[in-house]
């Protein structure tokens, strides 16, 4: 079960890495490519797949991963018409940073009845958003106000109350491509007042960015876009990721 390695790796003060593939900017071919590179015993924690907005289905995309890195694949849905009974889970995120009912539980009432009769590992996550000045995809498409960078105090009684309500980790999301990744005080501040695991993604452009998520406390990174564009630091944040 990943969230036992998620959550057995936090106590440890382990370090985790997510490697976020969105279907439609990645070509099967690049995708056979990144992930033939990567050594058996260099390969990122968990690979999330998904988007704001797909195109393209999955199941491809998660079939092309799995059959070259062993990495438990889990979905990263923007809504629940991309479930794929291909990965080995789903981050079941409520957006618990809004207050949009249709992502705080309108999509999982359309979800649930699929995933009862799936095999995916369901991980019930507190997805909120931090915002900078710029619109970013998920901000639009979920039509909810991020919490702003500043407000700190937002964020912590956010994640307390996601923590009391029973979700099993929080993901502070500054968005994809995010000009600027979530404040490391806001990262510091949450994870100091949660006890379930905290994911931090959008924006981490180099391990620079990551290491600086990761000693803020960050328990798992999530980089997407900078590996699209150079493979590369795939290689390196999960090389980095190991000696923490
Ligand atoms: C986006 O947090 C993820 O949902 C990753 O963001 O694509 O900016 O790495 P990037």
């Amino acid at each position: 079960m990943f969230l036992q390695t998620l959550t057995e790796r936090k106590k440890a003060g382990k370090k985790m890495f997510a490697l976020l593939i969105d279907p439609d900017k990645q070509s099967l071919n690049k995708l056979a490519t990144l992930f033939g590179g990567l050594s058996n015993s260099i390969i990122p924690d968990v690979v999330l797949v998904g988007g704001s907005l797909l195109f393209n289905n999955c199941d491809k995309t998660i079939e092309t991963i799995k059959a070259n890195c062993n990495a438990p694949v889990f979905l990263f849905p923007g809504n629940a018409s991309q479930i794929s009974t291909k990965a080995d889970g789903i981050l079941l995120l409520s957006l618990i940073s809004g207050r949009n009912a249709e992502f705080l539980i309108g999509q999982h009432v359309n979800a649930a009845p699929i995933l009862a009769k799936s095999e995916l590992e369901v991980l019930p996550v507190g997805y909120m958003l931090i915002g900078e000045e710029n619109y970013s995809s998920v901000r639009y498409m979920s039509n909810t106000m991020p919490i702003p960078q500043s407000k700190t105090d937002i964020a912590i009684a956010t994640a307390l109350a996601g923590q009391m309500l029973g979700l099993k980790a929080i993901y502070l999301e500054a968005g994809s491509g995010a000009k600027t990744p979530v404040p490391t005080e806001m990262i510091k501040a949450v994870s100091e007042n949660i006890d379930i695991p905290l994911i931090v993604g959008g924006g981490l452009r180099t391990i620079e960015d990551v290491e600086t998520a990761l000693n803020a406390g960050a328990d798992m990174v999530v980089v997407g876009n900078s590996i699209e564009k150079n493979p590369q630091l795939a290689h390196s944040i999960c090389s980095t990721i190991k000696n923490y």
